[in-house]
């Protein structure tokens, strides 16, 4: 397995919608491998393909405390065949905005058809914070983030944000 590097937003890569998984194969199981290792050595729940700079339709979210066995989820092509009317505002925060939370509406609860690490079709109805960062990945994958659901105001105000600490850093070769 091997840790990939993770974009930071303003990089085009993470506006750009994620390309249908045509079968899980090797060499999808291995993305969705050094994905989830990716994820835990950034401290994260949750990735996707996009964020290491790989046009597919895979993420990967774990949601486990740290006083609870690791749980694993590998998923390609998501798609939500049904949300819940009633919606909540809860706090966000993302690896490709690294430091920026804000809250954002979406439905409490949803239900997921994807392809798991066999290439079999699986559905599984989530909520809490698992249903949360199951719809944060799959906006990954149409090219949007958190911020996108934001006002201008508040959008712009993260990103400059963002820039001001990329500026203050040293430069990278
Ligand atoms: O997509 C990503 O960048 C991963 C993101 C997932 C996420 C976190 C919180 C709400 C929705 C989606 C992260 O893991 S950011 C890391 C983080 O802020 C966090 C870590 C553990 C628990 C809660 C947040
Ligand atoms: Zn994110």
């Amino acid at each position: 397995m091997a840790i990939m590097p993770i974009l930071v937003a303003p990089d085009p890569r993470l506006k750009t919608k994620a390309k249908t998984v045509e079968k899980v194969d090797g060499e999808i199981r291995r993305l969705m491998d050094d994905m989830l290792e990716t994820m835990y050595n950034a401290r994260g729940i949750g990735l996707a393909a996009p964020q290491v700079g790989v046009s597919r339709r895979v993420i990967v979210i774990d949601v486990a405390g740290e006083d609870e066995d690791p749980n694993p989820i590998r998923m390609a092509n998501p798609e939500i065949v049904w949300a819940s009317e009633e919606e909540e505002l809860r706090e966000e925060g993302c690896l490709s905005l690294p430091e920026q939370y804000a809250e954002v509406v979406r439905p409490v609860e949803v239900k997921i058809r994807y392809l798991d690490y066999q290439n079999e079709i699986r559905e599984i109805d989530a909520d809490g914070l698992l249903g949360l960062c199951i719809q944060h990945e799959m906006d990954h994958l149409e090219g949007t983030l958190f911020v996108d659901h934001l006002s201008n105001l508040k959008r712009n105000m993260i990103l400059r944000k963002l820039q001001k600490a990329r500026k203050g850093q040293p430069a990278t070769v």
